[in-house]
């Protein structure tokens, strides 16, 4: 008995080191599939304004019954059916806000019918979010925070219906010709965000190359231009791995000094960097003393939220096959101390030392967190 159960840990203990060398030699693979020539409008959307209106109650009814041999048999107005509620729940089926309607209306309960006919009651509107949505009302106080698959907001309740006119029968009243209204759904304005958008989000100066590289290493196709600010909205594209883990990048719009103070195409790209992990800083090595560039993003995510820089980082140095490149290069690797990462996007030159770097950084964050990012 003894000897099995040290025969089961020691082929436990060879298991675990087996995955964890395998692990660690996780390679990046080329997305293998013929990648499409256009460019995608289709943007990642990790925030939403939305309005959520509950279905409203049927009406009561208002009727009498008459039978054969007793005209006046009393009130028989049945209720009105409930409306519906507009609930959030929580799905791994998807990935962005992107089709959450800007108005959600649930559908309003059936009035009441003779008879005693109850109106029928309205199906609850389930709309589906991604899991790690959290949801806050228009002053930016936090109502829920959907963790785990399955887990569900009520966002804005129904309206009961209303009663019929049997229900208010009495002894002094035996005829009331009256009826309840059904009560009104809830109506209000939600603001619906992602606690996290990708695993590593690309920083960088307009015109850097951040879409350039997200194309050479994912399937993702933000348009590339040589003018500052083609990218308006952030893209996600997914780095895949032999063992087939599965990276989110995301190529967020070009920062400029005075970002924190609206400048440029605002503080909204901000709070994208917010919701990574990760950060890839994407310099330009045509430019002289890039570290500056280095630099002025830190401090300008530092002045967005303290310790936003401090995130688990690396420098991507592109553009190594414009002249001069190799000088910047140098003087880049004597000023930084982070991991330094020369590529070309363009040319796909330096892309695997990179993607390998990627992986290790979510290694070891997943084991940090022990659930993943
Ligand atoms: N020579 C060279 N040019 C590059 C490289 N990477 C990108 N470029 C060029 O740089 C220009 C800008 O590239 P983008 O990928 O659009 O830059 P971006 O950082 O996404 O710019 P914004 O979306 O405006 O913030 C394009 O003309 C690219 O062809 C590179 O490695 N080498
Ligand atoms: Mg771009």
């Amino acid at each position: 008995m003894k000897r099995s159960l040290l025969q089961l840990s020691t082929a436990l203990r060879q298991l675990v080191q087996l995955s964890q060398t395998r692990r660690l030699a996780a390679k990046p693979l080329n997305p293998n599939k013929v990648k499409g020539k256009e460019s995608q409008t289709k943007h990642f959307v990790d925030f939403r304004k939305v309005e959520v209106i509950g279905g409203d109650g049927g009406h009561g009814c208002v009727a009498f019954t008459s039978l054969p041999r007793k005209e006046w048999a009393g009130p028989d107005g049945g209720d009105g059916g409930n409306g519906g509620h507009v609930v959030f729940k929580a799905s791994t089926n998807r990935k962005s806000l992107a089709d959450l309607d800007p108005v959600i209306r649930a559908e309003g309960g059936v009035k009441g019918h003779a008879r005693h006919c109850h109106g029928k009651n309205a199906e609850h509107l389930m709309v589906e979010v991604p899991v790690g949505t959290v949801v806050k009302d228009e002053d930016g106080k936090i109502l829920s925070s959907l963790e785990a698959s399955g887990e569900y907001f009520v966002a804005a309740r129904g309206g009961a219906g209303g009663h019929g006119n049997n229900v208010f029968l009495s002894n002094e009243n035996r005829a009331p010709a009256y009826a309840e209204s059904g009560a009104q759904g809830q109506r209000r304005v939600l603001l619906v965000e992602l606690k996290t958008m990708a695993h590593a989000g690309l920083i960088g100066f307009p015109n850097a190359g951040k879409s350039t590289l997200l194309r050479a290493i994912s399937r993702a196709r933000p348009k590339v231009a040589s003018y500052p600010f083609t990218t308006l909205n952030p893209h996600v594209g997914m780095v895949m791995y032999d063992d087939f883990e599965q990276i989110a990048v995301a190529d967020i719009p070009g920062l400029i000094s005075g970002a924190h103070l609206n400048r440029g195409l605002g503080i909204s790209f901000l709070r994208h960097i917010q919701r990574c992990t990760c950060l890839l800083y994407v310099l330009d090595l045509s430019v002289d003393e890039p570290w500056t560039q280095l630099h002025d993003l830190q401090f300008e995510l530092d002045k967005y939220e303290e310790g936003l820089s401090r995130r688990p980082c690396a420098v991507v140095a592109n553009k190594v096959d414009l002249p001069g490149a190799n000088k910047n290069l140098q003087a880049l690797q004597d000023q930084v101390t982070l991991p330094i990462f020369p590529v070309s996007a363009r040319e796909r030159v330096g892309i695997k030392p990179l993607l390998i770097h990627l992986r290790e950084l979510y290694d070891t964050y997943a084991e940090k967190k022990g659930t993943g990012w």
